[in-house]
Formats: C-alpha cells, sequence, structure tokens
C-alpha cells in the first residue's frame, strides 16, 4: 500500500493507511499505546492495542524510532478531538508496525528546555525537536521567498567563489587556507566584488552563499560562519532605491510567513509589523533621538552599539507601529572603500543599516561607480589599488551607478522568532568554541 503523509491522512477516515514517521512520543495506557508520529508535514496519533496478534515489535517502539505503521484511520469520540492538531480529529488504529529505524534510549527529552551548549552538542538529535523543525522551516521559507523576489524583480542568481585570494572588505578578518604550491588563499568573508563586478554582465544580481568571518566574537548575534543574502542592482538613482527594493521584498517576505501560523505560533510570535512609511532617519537624527527619549548621549559616534539599536526599535514600534526601521549615512571613515559618500557632505555615505526587532539585519546602499574615485578610495583606506586590479577593470570600461545589500540569513531567522541566541538559528554553528557537529 502506497505511503500516505499525516496531513493527508484526515481524508481516508474508514480506510486502511500505511503511514511513515518518526515517533514523538509513546504513552502506554494499560492494553492501550499511544505514539505521536511525526513526518515532514506534521503529525498523527497513532493507537496500538497491545492484544493485537502478529503486530509487530511493539515493545521495542522507542522515542524517535523511524517506523512504518499500516492501520485503520478512525473519527475520534468529540471529547477525544485535538484542536490545537491539524489531524486532530482522526487517529489512525494500527494492525501493523514495523521498525525501520531503531532508536537508541535517548540522553535526555529532546523536546525539553535544554542548555544551548546541550543543545548543539547533540545537534544531529535536538534538531528534530519540533520547535527546531519549526524554525529551520520558516528559515527556508525566508531563503526561498528571497530567490521568488528577486528572480520575479529580474535579478540572476549567481555562484561566486569562496576561496579567495584577497580580503574584499580590506579588514583582517579571514581565515587563511592553504592552497596550492604554497600559495595562500582565503574564505570568502563576502561575495561583494564579485557581485559588483557581475552588475556589469547583468544588471541584477542575487546570491544565497556561506560567507565567512574571522571575528573572536563571543556574543548571541555572531557566528564565525553564515548564510549570506546579497543582491546587487545597476542603474539606481542611490541608496533610496536599495531602500526602496528591500522593503518590498519585506513585504512580500511577510505574506510568505503569514502562512506559517503553526511555526510561528511555536514562537508565540507574529509576522513582521511593516507600516505604510517605514521609519527612515540618518545616524545624527537616529542618535539625537536616543539622546531625546532614552537619555544616552552618543551623538558624533561613528556607530551604533547593540543597545542601541533595541532603543531604536522600541521608538520606530512606538511612534510607527514598525517592526523595520533604517539607519542611514553612516560615516565614511567607518564604511568599506566601496561605499559612496553624500555628494554634498563626502563625511558620510549613501548607505543604510536595516534593523530589525532590535538588531542589524542589512548593511547596504550605493557603491562608488566611478573608476577614479574608487582607486582613491582603497587608497584612502590604506590598500593597494594593485591588490584589486580584477575588480577595478569592471569599474574601467563602464559601471553604471550601482547598489546592494548583504543580509544574514541567520541573524534574521533569529529576529523574526524572536530567539535569544543566533546560534539556535544556525543547523551547525561555527564559533570560537565550535567546529562540530
Ligand atoms: P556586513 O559585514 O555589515 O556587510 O554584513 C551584512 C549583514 O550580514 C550579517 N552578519 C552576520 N551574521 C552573523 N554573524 C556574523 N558574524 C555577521 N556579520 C554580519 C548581518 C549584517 O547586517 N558586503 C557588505 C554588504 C553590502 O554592502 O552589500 C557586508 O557584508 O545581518
Amino acid at each position: 500500500m502506497e505511503r500516505t503523509l499525516t496531513l493527508d491522512v484526515t481524508k481516508k477516515i474508514d480506510q486502511q493507511v500505511t503511514i511513515e514517521g518518526w515517533v514523538l512520543t509513546r504513552r502506554d495506557h494499560g492494553k492501550l499505546i499511544f505514539l505521536d508520529l511525526w513526518d515532514r508535514l506534521g503529525k498523527l496519533q497513532v493507537v496500538i492495542h497491545s492484544e493485537t496478534k502478529n503486530i509487530g515489535p511493539v515493545d521495542k517502539i522507542s522515542p524517535q524510532s523511524a517506523i512504518r505503521v499500516i492501520g485503520q484511520v478512525n473519527k475520534r469520540d468529540e471529547k477525544n478531538v485535538n484542536s490545537h492538531l491539524p489531524t486532530g480529529e482522526v487517529e489512525v488504529f494500527a494492525s501493523q508496525v514495523e521498525i525501520l529505524g531503531q532508536a537508541a534510549s535517548l540522553p535526555f527529552d529532546i523536546e525539553s528546555d535544554l542548555q544551548i551548549e546541550t543543545f548543539l552538542d547533540h545537534a544531529p538529535i535536538t534538531l528534530r525537536s519540533e520547535k527546531s523543525r519549526a524554525l529551520f522551516k520558516v528559515q527556508s521559507a525566508i531563503a526561498q521567498s528571497f530567490v521568488e523576489f528577486f528572480t520575479t524583480e529580474g535579478f540572476t542568481q549567481i555562484n561566486t567563489p569562496k576561496l579567495v585570494a584577497s580580503s574584499t572588505e580590506g579588514g583582517t578578518d579571514l581565515f587563511p587556507v592553504e592552497y596550492f604550491k604554497g600559495q595562500k588563499a582565503f574564505l570568502a568573508q563576502s561575495p561583494q566584488l564579485y557581485k559588483q563586478i557581475m552588475v556589469g554582465a547583468f544588471e541584477r544580481v542575487f546570491e544565497i552563499a556561506p560567507v565567512f568571518r574571522n571575528e573572536p566574537h563571543a556574543t548571541a548575534r555572531h557566528i564565525n560562519e553564515y548564510v549570506s543574502l546579497d543582491m546587487e542592482m545597476a542603474f539606481i538613482k542611490d541608496h533610496y532605491d536599495i531602500i526602496t527594493i528591500t522593503n518590498k521584498f519585506f513585504r512580500f517576505l511577510n505574506t510568505k510567513l503569514e502562512k506559517f501560523t503553526y511555526e510561528l505560533n511555536v514562537f508565540e510570535v507574529a509576522p513582521l509589523k511593516i507600516p505604510e512609511s517605514i521609519p527612515t532617519m540618518t545616524l545624527l537624527e537616529a542618535q539625537e533621538i536616543l539622546k531625546k527619549e532614552f537619555g544616552r548621549d552618543i551623538i558624533g559616534e561613528p556607530d551604533l552599539e547593540p543597545g542601541d539599536e533595541k532603543m531604536l526599535s522600541e521608538h520606530a514600534l512606538k511612534t510607527h507601529d514598525s517592526d523595520l526601521l533604517w539607519v542611514t549615512e553612516y560615516p565614511t571613515k567607518k564604511k568599506p572603500f566601496y561605499a559612496m559618500p553624500v555628494p554634498e557632505n563626502p563625511e558620510v555615505t549613501r548607505y543604510g543599516d536595516l534593523i530589525l526587532r532590535g538588531a542589524e539585519v542589512i548593511s547596504g546602499g550605493q557603491r562608488i561607480n566611478n573608476y577614479d574615485q574608487l582607486v582613491q578610495s582603497i587608497k584612502s583606506k590604506g590598500l593597494n589599488p594593485e591588490h584589486f586590479d580584477y575588480y577595478l577593470d569592471a569599474f574601467k570600461y563602464g559601471m553604471p551607478p550601482e547598489g546592494g545589500f548583504g543580509m544574514g540569513l541567520e541573524r534574521l531567522t533569529s529576529k523574526i522568532l524572536k530567539i535569544s541566541n543566533i546560534k539556535l538559528a544556525t543547523l551547525f554553528p561555527r564559533d570560537m568554541h565550535r567546529l562540530t557537529p
């Protein structure tokens, strides 16, 4: 008999079905044994009468064992209906069970609130918990929405090298790799230079790929390998074109997230609040708000601290009912060489950070597209333009005004689902102390 998935069982009342999945829980009540069985779509209650003849190795069915059940779909009595479960009106009365993958006894209940280190150390099994599966389904939906949205907007998906010869951003946060013949290579910290080059070929490009940051951070919002959602587009007026298309993406993403009610409920969060007009302010204006409303005077500082981003998010929620806000015009001296300075005030850049539910999730803006200005900017950062020959070629031979952004998938997921530590929103996080599992 062909396999029926858990959610489809509700359409087969009084029929025989074969279902396959993992055992979430087992409850023995005298002669009746209840199993919650989950598969990729949902979960379902299976009832086993222990006295049924030739039913199979019932005693061996342990939590997380993968099993096959053949049985009849019965409607549950009114009083036993579980209204919280899409399959809560039915149960499968087993006539045959088979163990497809026996689970050893678990070291702990994977559904309980575990210490983060325990959770991460045992990722191959804790990732099966209901909460974790809900989380990574949402993460997958975010990545898919990114592909769908930017493809529809005329962007071409690209894949750029992760083994590179030099820094893209000019920093020191690179992991060195031994390459052939003693040559030094590095793991790419961003597809930045390549995505800009590819704008010359396709006008609009995006990439989803891992990036590597050799930063000795031990925070709840940094990891050393993350998935970067990057886009880059040509023929823009200024950074507001980047902001506009990004806001449109977030509206699109929200319509997709609204369909994940089960997953959002697991985390007790609502889709994002995105008003018609998303608050957008310069760094100076943001600092003035911090001073006036929160008594924190950091006017003149080149950046915001994580605590400042939280306060600004509070402000955006209070004044605009918005989970999103943009802070623009960061100082030129703090931004990478490719950031376009504001022509009327070159001390600051045509750049913006998107802050979402208390943390920066995006950094992006307009790039310098004039060859001479770019060479000058590289020099002004103490870098050698010769090391950027191949990149500069793209600008020597006709590059229109262009810009883009980079967004961390795990950071975004953790903010959307209000998860306190980014590592829980990363399948197998890499940090200063963790290279396994
Ligand atoms: P930036 O370095 O600001 O910009 O990174 C952009 C976004 O990537 C995420 N992010 C991280 N997520 C997890 N762990 C980290 N260590 C980490 N570092 C960054 C954040 C951040 O907002 N090339 C530019 C982008 C551009 O201008 O297009 C860049 O990479 O969500």
